[in-house]
């Protein structure tokens, strides 16, 4: 919390002279402490000085539940009907009168709301909102808003790029790092309730005592914000711990082992939230070694965690070495062909996790079909915060948009209007799903790795909330909280981030492409490669490019994919003229000289993406250039210099492609265009 400017803070000083709180839970003691953090900040005084008074009095910020609201409040009746649509975890914010004294209200039907609240206001304060204007009214539409870390046992991160785990297992649990509180705080301030701790490629020990009495620790720090612990678990923990036999889900000495299991770990986390598990993919274990399917995997963990109320949630992250028929060699098919026949299989405690495209985290891709095809069962979406495929911590890259892209995507099943939000929050099932994003935090000084890639675990969380915000206004807020709430600063700030995501897909994957990335690390271009173990990991299955053309076709003449959309969108995504160009290439193999919307051939259309990409980044350095003035010395340098990076690898993947399309095409560049280097 940074000081207001002379005037707000005055205004401020005068509004909020104490706060009110009952003191009798942990989370509205959360509340009360971050409430005083947050004035003393933004009133630029230390926390002691902010007075916690025994009644309201004028100015007084009151945290009251909606079944004990002060005696003396006016209005009391339009402020319960406010609160009887705030739901469980909602807020209402506004000024009011208790004995005709003017006070702030802070208002909430349960402990967590007032959390959510408090954080609500000072971020409004923070913002520059003055105090006697803010009028709030929020609740989430979504009610599993989770981060799932991918953090191993020995602290590293898979597909981190922010030092080292933030979990340090090794002094757990008894040494219990002030950052756990840090952590919940940031998480609750986006109103973020779920963790996953562990790496979704898990290990067995995680479920061995000693690891749940750590597990247990970190439960305890994250509780009061409303933050409840999940684990990843591997499927054969209980082979591999030599305590059965097999780890066949239809084995009742299995089964009976996952039971013990859940009721061990509640004893010591009453409010554990359940197991994520990634099973029978990319050489994970899983029911399928043992001849049974995913729901009866998924079932026989949720019935251990049914009598505690725990969840699981099932990945649908899964794809095989291609075989024939052609469909079924299509990476991007086969989670749909092998989860949507077993719609409505699962039992009321599994959610089915799919990532937001069918592909693998890409820059862009279409929404995975799978949302709108499940009608029966609750879908968790996958979002990746942290940028494996989209530059690391390097590149600059808001992802506001992206995530934006997937939940507004209307998959029009039922032939009606149906937003990817819509499927999530249950509109389709009748039973609410959520949503996850893979976390991007490390113990980088930071965090996150870079000052901008704050803005994704900010833009996650915002946008579990309320998933539909717009990811500008979502930008808007977080460059007014990290930087400052004056234009000046918001609005280049915002124009960088808002141009980011486009500049890479770019640079990277045009109109379409996708899977380019060098192997392993996917960091950097390597459409080249073909040499492979498998061939759906070598990017030329994907491109397809030769003298013919380019693209992957997965209409009728080709895997077909296109099929598992509803009728609508499948009609519109088989027909190269109604596509949306920046996806023609994923669904369609199409000749160099294809006639682009634009007018240009589909060669010249690519080129210009490569050139326009880089010249992005130029414009993104200008910008921050401009900003200097008005941001401190050492973000200043350290985005500057990311940035340079980033320019020198925009060129880097630019000339790579081009390069290498030019020789599969065969093409003279366009005229104008300069050659690779
Ligand atoms: O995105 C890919 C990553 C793997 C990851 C896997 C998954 C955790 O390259 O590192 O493994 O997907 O989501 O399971």
């Amino acid at each position: 919390y940074r000081p207001l400017p002379t005037a707000p803070r005055a205004a401020l000083a005068a509004a909020a002279t104490g706060i009110a709180a009952p003191s009798d839970t942990p989370t509205v003691r959360a509340a009360t402490a971050e409430l005083r953090r947050g004035l003393a900040g933004l009133l630029g005084r230390t926390s002691d000085k902010i007075a916690l008074a025994a009644q309201p009095r004028a100015g007084t910020v009151v945290l009251a539940r909606a079944a004990s609201l002060p005696a003396g409040l006016a209005d009391a009746d339009a402020l319960r009907a406010a609160l009887a649509k705030a739901g469980t975890e909602g807020y209402v914010v506004r000024r009011a009168r208790v004995d005709g004294a003017p006070v702030t209200l802070i208002a909430a039907n349960t402990d967590i709301g007032l959390l959510y609240g408090s954080f609500a206001w000072l971020r409004q304060l923070q913002l520059g909102a003055a105090p006697d204007r803010i009028a709030l009214l929020d609740e989430p539409a979504l009610p599993l808003r989770v981060l799932d870390h991918w953090d191993n046992l020995d602290r590293t991160v898979e597909r981190g790029y922010a030092g080292e785990s933030i979990w340090n297992w090794w002094e757990l649990p008894n040494i219990v790092d002030p950052r756990y509180t840090d952590y919940a705080r940031a998480n609750a301030s986006l109103g973020i309730n779920g963790a996953v701790l562990n790496n979704v490629n898990a290990k067995a020990e995680m479920l061995s005592p000693a690891f749940i009495a750590k597990t247990a620790a970190i439960a305890d720090v994250l509780r009061p914000y409303g933050i409840r612990v999940y684990l990843s678990v591997r499927w054969s923990t209980p082979l591999e711990l030599k305590e059965t036999k097999t780890a066949d889900p239809l084995d009742p000495a299995v089964a009976a082992w996952w039971a013990r299991k859940a009721d061990e770990i509640y004893r010591t986390i009453p409010d554990f939230g359940g197991f994520l598990v990634k099973a029978n993919s990319e050489g994970q274990p899983g029911p399928q070694d043992y001849g049974r399917n995913h729901a009866d995997g998924a079932n026989m963990l949720a019935r251990a965690l049914a009598p505690h109320h725990g969840v699981v949630m099932w990945r649908a992250f899964v794809y095989s070495p291609p075989t024939h028929p052609a469909q079924a060699s299509d990476r991007a098919a086969q989670a749909y062909d092998q989860f949507q026949p077993l719609d409505g299989k699962f039992d009321d405690n599994v959610l089915v996790q799919v990532k937001n495209g069918a592909i693998d985290f890409q820059p862009r891709e279409p929404a995975h079909p799978l949302f709108g095809a499940m009608p029966h069962t609750p879908l968790m979406m996958e979002f990746q915060v942290t940028k494996e495929y989209l530059g690391f911590a390097t590149h600059l890259v808001y992802l506001g948009p992206l995530f934006q892209e997937t939940l507004r995507f209307d998959t029009r099943a039922g032939g009606q209007p149906m937003t990817v939000a819509r499927v999530l929050a249950g509109a389709q099932q009748g039973r609410v799903g959520g949503i996850a994003g893979v976390a991007n935090i490390g113990s980088s000084r930071n965090w996150t790795g870079s000052t901008f890639d704050q803005a994704n675990w900010y833009a996650f969380g915002r946008l579990a909330w309320s998933p539909d915000l717009d990811s500008r206004a979502v930008a808007r807020e977080w460059a007014g909280l990290t930087f400052a709430p004056d234009a000046r600063v918001v609005d280049p700030v915002v124009d960088m981030m808002m141009r980011s995501r486009e500049a890479a897909v770019d640079y990277m994957t045009p109109l379409g492409l996708h899977h380019m990335m060098g192997t392993g690390h996917h960091y950097g271009p390597a459409p080249w490669v073909d040499d492979l173990g498998r061939a759906d990991w070598n990017p030329v299955y994907y491109h397809r490019a030769g003298k013919d053309g380019i693209g992957f076709d997965r209409t009728a003449t080709g895997s077909n994919a296109v099929a598992q959309y509803a009728p609508e969108v499948a009609r519109r995504f088989a027909d190269p003229a109604t596509t949306p160009p920046e996806l023609l290439l994923w669904f369609h193999h199409l000749p160099w000289d294809f006639r682009m919307p634009s007018g240009r051939t589909l060669w010249d259309e690519l080129v210009a993406h490569y050139d326009h990409g880089v010249d992005e980044v130029d414009a993104m350095q200008a910008e921050w250039q401009r900003l200097r003035p008005y941001v401190d010395a050492r973000r200043y340098v350290d985005v500057a210099q990311r940035l340079a990076q980033q320019r020198r690898e925009a060129q880097w993947w630019r000339d790579a492609c081009i390069a290498y399309f030019q020789q599969r095409s065969g093409l003279p560049l366009p005229a104008g265009v300069r050659a690779p280097d």
